[in-house]
């Protein structure tokens, strides 16, 4: 079995090849320029454009507090955009270690609205969620965790940039650039994964207004859908530090080809989720085999900086082995930095192992589609390798 993966892998089985990244390039400078191209080819034919900056940006804080018995502190920030007369507001909750001066961050947006992600009865849970129990999503969320290893935590729901429905535009971020008129379901050009993105952005914006971030320590996380645009945001901001894309899948991390009889493929998810790509891409719906480019393009975009993919035994719809493919391929762009990615001899992990290599790390949790406190305590391990190799 393993052997015939790792055939795979090297595209020797037969099975169309996963596309290089690296037509033409062979410096780590020429890889600017072809870099700033895939960016620009995947903005037009997938992800659509991420909207910029808004033109006016406040952050105040609702309330802070310790918690976890003065492990670390709690605060609840009041976030303001605008745009001409437009404006958009949430809220963000983010976790602080009490101790530390340079300390990195991980910013996360969630799926189940901060109070979700927490039992805490402070945390604001607007009208619209008021029918689900605090804390329901408690488990995906290690805070105490990430504060004990000295890590701050910034979230915030992913529907306030982007209600996660077909007519989620009019609630948008994009409400604050465009009419009305223009958040039709038709106007696939703007997309939830490119609104999103936007809001995690913002997130790294408030994180450095507080000295007490590292800013070389910034990181992006996401899951799933969020894993998708978890390395979509990273590909645009420069300031993420590095990415963590966990069970992100088809159109995430999940090489496209050859793909698990039993995953999600293109057909399928340009059928369910039309929101989340521009229209174009549906012309490679049954013709991957075609497409110019495979997913170690998007993941490829990290470079030079660390990767995290994480995958879950038990999730074929995410499709684990093709992640791990993908994560051998983009050693390629790594080692134009002198990095090596995973190591050349590194095979599919058993369940609950990980392999942290130079700059790319895969792990295969044991179970199914979530975060468990297992996905973080391997960041933290590629977090501490990372720093013991910069020594
Ligand atoms: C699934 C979708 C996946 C994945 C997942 C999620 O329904 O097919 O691509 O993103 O949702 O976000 O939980």
């Amino acid at each position: 079995m393993a052997e015939e993966q790792m055939d795979l892998v090297a595209g020797r089985s037969g099975m169309p090849k996963v596309p290089s990244v690296l037509e033409g390039v062979k410096t780590a400078a020429d890889w600017q320029a072809r870099r700033r191209r895939i960016l620009g080819y995947l903005e037009e034919e997938m992800y659509g454009r991420i909207p910029p900056r808004p033109e006016r940006m406040s952050f105040s804080v609702d309330w802070e507090k310790p918690v976890f018995d003065g492990l670390g502190i709690c605060r609840q920030v009041n976030m303001r955009f605008g745009v001409k007369d437009r404006e958009l507001e949430l809220k963000a909750l983010w976790y602080l270690p009490a101790k530390g001066d340079r300390v990195p961050c991980v910013c996360a947006l969630n799926f189940c609205g901060n109070a979700g992600t927490s039992f805490d009865p402070d945390i604001y849970q607007p009208a619209s969620e008021a029918d689900k129990e605090r804390g329901w999503q408690v488990r995906r969320w290690s805070y105490q965790y990430l504060l004990e290893q000295g890590i701050s935590c910034l979230t915030a729901a992913r529907n306030d940039f982007f209600p996660d429905s077909e007519a989620g535009r009019y609630g948008s971020v994009f409400r604050l650039f465009h009419k009305e008129a223009e958040l039709t379901p038709e106007h696939r050009e703007y997309t939830a994964i490119s609104a999103w993105a936007w809001g995690y952005s913002r997130l790294l914006d408030l994180a450095l207004t507080d000295p007490r971030i590292d800013e070389r320590r910034v990181w992006v996380h996401g899951h799933s859908r969020l894993g998708k645009t978890a390395l979509w945001v990273g590909a645009h901001d420069l300031r993420f530090a590095g990415v963590v894309s966990n069970d992100s899948g088809c159109c995430g991390a999940s090489i496209e080809r050859d793909h698990h009889a039993n995953a999600e493929n293109l057909e399928r998810i340009t059928r369910t989720f039309h929101r989340w790509f521009v229209a174009k891409f549906d012309q490679w719906v049954n013709r991957a085999d075609e497409m110019p480019f495979d997913m170690n393009w998007l993941v490829s975009l990290t470079a030079p900086r660390p990767v995290l993919i994480a995958s879950a035994s038990e999730d074929v719809w995410a499709d684990p082995f093709n992640e791990f493919r993908c994560a051998k391929q983009v050693g390629e762009v790594y080692r134009l930095f002198g990095a090596h990615g995973l190591p050349d001899d590194a095979q599919f992990p058993a369940p609950n192992e990980a392999v942290i290599g130079d700059r790319v790390a895969y792990e295969l949790r044991e179970g199914k589609h979530d975060v468990t406190p297992r996905d973080w305590e391997v960041l933290v391990e590629f977090m501490k390798s990372l720093e013991k190799q910069a020594k």
